[in-house]
């Protein structure tokens, strides 16, 4: 039987806790934290920052509520709302890899014909550059618009495609974010990175719930990783669902 000493359970947010950039809803939440947490340790581990993580469980509040809250795969980690550890993509790479990743993301970006253009590119976090074709300052409705319009002319995979054979012989990862962007980090800071921070605690069981599953996503280390025991879901309902059956929950 899972015990909150002998299990953990971590969380994607985007697409498995919320709908993309959504606010998680009161009932998931109720059910998160008045549920699974008395049965099991309980994380969130995400490609997002803090701020976006917080803003999407409703505040700092809830977000404390968590054991364990991974930030930007991990690389940045938050306890009980404190920061207690972070990594640096400029020190990693360098002021000049850095330039050359951002100039040919602007120049592939500026040729490209879109529904919609808005503002904020190229995002500069802690542990890794978010590019984002629409720009970040896009509203929900051009959001969902270049989402679809991705989908059909796989304008994110090709941009990840160019990236990939522009910097093959440098040791960065090209990843899929959630719904518009594009994810560039150091290779092996994905989110198996937040895995490392949980070794003392000798969990017998690492459960890990994610929708990006398939190669290409941001799941996809984690889900596939011996560690842990993978679940792909496919909505926040479903995680619901699945979380049920797994803790034999009516
Ligand atoms: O799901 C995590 C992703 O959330 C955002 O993605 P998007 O704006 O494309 O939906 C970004 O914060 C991204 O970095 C992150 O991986």
């Amino acid at each position: 039987m899972a015990t909150r000493k002998t299990s953990l359970y971590l969380f994607d947010v985007d697409g498995t806790l919320t709908k993309p950039r959504q606010i998680i809803t009161e009932p998931l939440k109720k059910f998160l934290l008045d549920e699974v947490k008395p049965r099991a340790s309980v994380g969130l581990v995400s490609g997002s920052d803090y701020a976006k993580i917080v803003e999407q469980m409703g505040g700092e509040s809830v977000a404390s509520q968590f054991d364990y809250v991974f930030c930007e795969n991990g690389v940045v980690q938050y306890r009980a709302g404190e920061l207690r550890s972070s990594e640096s993509i400029l020190s990693c790479l360098g002021e000049q890899m850095l330039q050359k990743v951002i100039n040919f993301a602007l120049r592939y970006m500026s040729m490209l014909e879109l529904p919609a253009k808005r503002g904020n590119f190229v995002e500069f976090r802690s542990s890794m550059i978010n590019l984002c074709p629409v720009g970040r300052s896009c509203n929900q409705a051009e959001r969902e618009q270049f989402s679809v319009f991705d989908k059909e002319h796989k304008i994110r995979e090709q941009f990840v495609a160019a990236l990939v054979s522009e910097f093959k012989d440098t040791p960065l990862t090209f990843a899929l974010g959630g719904q518009i962007s594009v994810d560039v980090f150091p290779t092996g800071w994905d989110k198996t990175y937040c895995l490392r921070h949980v070794v003392d605690e000798n969990f017998e069981e690492i459960h890990f719930f994610g929708d990006k599953t398939e190669a290409g996503g941001n799941d996809h280390e984690i889900y596939n990783d011996p560690r842990t025991i993978g679940h792909r879901v496919t909505s926040p309902d479903d995680t619901k669902q699945q979380l049920k059956e797994c803790l034999k929950l009516s």
